[in-house]
């Protein structure tokens, strides 16, 4: 007999279940076992986690037969039960929630699209049954719950069996502590400010409703295996969502006097940050979901014992928190009827007062049975709290005029909607394809551009419309094309019959979506809204073979639907009139004919922000040295990012250094450059069409590697000039750029051959026809 069998339930998510299984050896235990159970669907344990001798395997689908669907599970006997897609997860974003649901949000996350979002149909095996097989092929003294894609905190558990050999407890648990991202970015400090419980103590009392008053997660639970099997206590497998509620509650009640904690004993949850392939129960789709809860809760009713005051206020407290998140999605019908029932028949009537005012209403009104008026209420506090809600931002008011107005009026199949990066310039793909459509089609089609202020280079006399104005609502409604280069914003609900093409801004160096894990930026809404947003596109432009690939992987973006067509933003680098156009843009900045123009372009750095879209940069580039060294018959022109918010501070250089960042088109700064200094910007895969020089100026090259953000290609393999990391090395590269030039010749030739071989000018050419010529005939 094992001292511990482990429980680890896994549903998928190999890379998860390698930390929590490493974590389980990080623990030390001398005699334990880890029954891993996995729950159908893929097998893709890794085979080395399989090998280890600790390891009880158990294929969740050899042990148990499927369950026949309950009758009405995938029926919907009180009208749409659950069409909701907000989190289960977190109460404490239930406020924020509520508050947005209705809104209008900018950011990244905005819950209301969720709502569209396909039905994910949960098998009828699950984690309950999984548990349940657990425990029944356990043979430890003790048993724990670890779920596959958590883990635990170095000693957790060891603390967890010490604790519970020392005061012959039945049940032992620790505190708990989220994660979104990789174990070593765990942030210590802020996980014991999330626990408010620190030592050991009897598991009664206050501590008792500070463990549980989230939730009864059998996560983190050590229980003596005969005290389970005394009590008969197991998980209902029947119930898809809300299975430990009354397996905890049961525990908890009967381990009465015998139930401990360790507060300084932490296990990691870890939140998923991709619902779309790699969804947590929480964030699944939901049917049937207020009538789990109910089943739960009046299971765990029966479970306790007269005179447990607290877990009875637990399991009100759980009911009084799910009406007031969850009304009016999902408690309907004869659930609802139920939920006034109980919450007329609490013990603690006190308990409503832990809710904020509006909840309280909420529970008000449902507890008098009217739900009618708990419904249009909920809106209109929604909207009420909301910062930027009915009182704050125009758009909310504009959107209004839409649904009213201007989704009823027809769809313009001649006039094109276009705008690049959010209304801010007159540049990139978009305004050459834009330029061709003048010249193809002329007045044909009726163009409206998204510009936040006028731009001195538009062509033709488009209509312009501000980013997010009321007309930027009525033209995004009506106008049949649009054009887009990042993407769409979040609340623009595309109609039938409208085309959309994005151009997106860059071949990926940068890794994107999908491909992201541990960082910040791959947060579960980002992915979730990039997925939603990206369908709408009916097409997608790639300029090469490699960024088709990725493009199809890391946006989950249907390949035929991809034009890999070459960027139309680098037609002009083939323009026959390319050197006109460079003196051009000469006479614009006012650079001397004559001077060699070094091009210094960075990119943006995702952790170095003042806020949203609002960037820092601070140069790293010791301007003035390069003004001593080659200030003679160079000029630098540097151009910041558009993220960047900074100003940068060019006093006495301004001989020297020539400030293109606010010109809008980059394209044509490449022209008058004779060489490109970058970092981990897409800039050098455009620049490389004209085969002129490249330097790499990373002088956080391993904090950007390791730290920000992951790269598509190696730095160090297959970039077509030298990565420089001081200002030293810089210098001396200037010096010598013929060697450089001869050095870096065969690998320019590798480059420009994956990365520019479809660019030829003609690009634009080819997405018009493609977009416009069928269409339109
Ligand atoms: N850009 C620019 N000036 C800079 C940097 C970038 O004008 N100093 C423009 C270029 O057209 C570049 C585009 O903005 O191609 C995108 O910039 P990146 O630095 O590559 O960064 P990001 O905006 O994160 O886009 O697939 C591309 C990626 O999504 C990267």
């Amino acid at each position: 007999m094992s001292k511990v069998s482990i429980i680890v339930p896994y549903l998928k998510g190999p890379a998860y279940l390698s930390e929590c299984i490493e974590s389980i050896e990080e623990e030390k235990l001398e005699d334990f076992e880890v029954v891993l159970v996995d729950d159908k669907d893929g097998h893709d344990v890794p085979e080395d986690i399989m090998a280890k001798p600790f390891v009880k395997y158990v294929r969740l689908e050899d042990e148990v037969e499927e369950l026949p669907p309950l009758p009405g599970y995938n029926l919907d006997e009180t009208g749409a039960e659950d069409e909701s897609g907000e989190e289960d997860d977190n109460p404490d974003d239930a406020a924020a929630l509520h508050e947005s649901k209705d809104g209008i949000d900018f950011s990244d996350d905005d819950p209301e699209h969720e709502n569209s979002e396909e039905e994910i149909i949960l098998r009828p095996f699950g984690v309950a049954t999984a548990r349940n097989i657990g425990i029944e092929k356990a043979t430890g003294e003790y048993i724990y719950f670890l779920d596959g894609d958590d883990y635990l905190l170095t000693g957790a558990l060891k603390q967890l069996v010490t604790l519970a050999d020392e005061k012959k407890a039945n049940l032992v648990t620790g505190s708990k502590a989220s994660i979104w991202f990789r174990k070593i970015s765990f942030d210590w400090e802020k996980a014991k400010k999330e626990s408010e419980i620190e030592g050991v103590h009897p598991l009664e009392g206050d501590v008792l409703w500070e463990r549980f008053k989230v939730n009864f997660s059998a996560q983190h639970l050590l229980l003596r295996r005969q005290f389970v099997l005394d009590n008969e206590l197991s998980f209902d497998r029947r119930n898809t969502f809300y299975s430990d509620a009354p397996f905890v509650v049961g525990a908890l009640a009967a381990a009465e006097g015998s139930a401990w904690i360790d507060g300084d004993s932490y296990y990691i949850w870890r939140h998923r940050n991709d619902p779309i392939h790699l969804p947590a129960l929480c964030q699944k789709k939901r049917k049937r979901r207020g009538r789990e809860f109910m089943e739960s809760y009046e299971a765990s009713l029966e479970k306790i014992k007269p005179g447990q005051t607290v877990l009875r206020n637990l399991i009100d407290y759980h009911l009084c928190d799910f009406a007031v998140r969850k009304y009016p999605e999902r408690i309907k019908g004869e659930v609802a009827i139920k939920f006034t029932h109980y919450l007329k028949n609490l013990q603690d009537k006190s308990i409503k007062k832990m809710f904020s005012h509006t909840q309280k209403w909420i529970l008000r009104f449902l507890t008098m049975g009217k739900y009618r008026l708990a419904k249009p209420y909920v809106k209109m506090t929604r909207a009420w709290h909301k910062k930027r809600g009915l009182f704050g931002k125009p758009i909310q008011y504009y959107r209004f005029f839409d649904k009213l107005i201007f989704r009823h009026m027809k769809l313009k199949e001649n006039w094109v909607f276009i705008e690049s990066f959010y209304g801010k310039y007159y540049n990139d793909s978009p305004k050459y394809l834009y330029e061709q459509l003048l010249r193809t089609y002329g007045n044909k089609y009726r163009y409206i551009w998204c510009l936040n202020k006028k731009s001195p280079m538009m062509k033709g006399k488009p209509t312009i419309v501000k980013r997010f104005s009321l007309r930027y609502v009525y033209y995004t409604t009506r106008c049949k094309y649009q054009i887009y280069n990042t993407r769409q914003p979040q609340w623009l609900k595309k109609r039938e019959g409208q085309i959309f093409l994005d151009t997106w801004h860059g071949t990926p160096l940068k890794k994107l979506v999908f491909d992201l894990d541990d960082i910040h930026a791959a947060s579960q809404n980002h992915k979730r809204m990039f997925y939603k947003q990206d369908r709408d596109w009916d097409y997608l432009i790639s300029a090469n073979r490699f960024s088709t690939d990725v493009f199809e992987r890391a946006f989950d973006y249907p390949r035929e639907q991809i034009l890999e067509y070459g960027y139309p933003r680098n037609d002009i680098l083939y323009a026959e009139n390319r050197d006109e156009i460079a003196k051009e843009v000469k006479q614009e900045l006012g650079i001397p004919e004559g001077k060699r123009v070094i091009l210094y372009a960075p990119t943006w750095r995702d952790n170095q922000f003042y806020g949203k879209g609002q960037y820092k940069f601070s140069l790293a580039m010791d301007l003035e040295r390069l003004r001593k060294e080659f200030g003679e018959d160079s000029v630098l022109l540097l151009r910041t990012h558009y993220y960047i918010a900074d100003q940068l501070d060019l006093t006495g250089l301004t001989d020297f250094v020539y400030n293109g960042s606010k010109y809008e088109d980059v394209s044509r700064l490449y022209l008058i450059s004779d060489i490109c200094i970058t970092d981990y910007s897409s800039v050098f895969f455009d620049y490389a069409n004209l085969r002129r020089p490249i330097l790499f100026f990373a002088y956080d090259y391993e904090d950007y590697k390791d730290e920000i953000r992951g790269l598509y290609i190696s730095m160090e393999d297959d970039l077509p000039g030298p990565i420089l990391q001081t200002n030293d090395e810089l210098v001396e590269a200037l010096h010598h750029m013929d060697e450089i030039t001869e050095k870096y010749a065969k690998r320019y030739d590798e480059f420009y051959e994956r990365f520019c071989s479809v660019d030829d000018g003609y690009a634009s050419e080819r997405t018009i026809n493609k977009v416009f010529g069928e269409m339109t005939e």
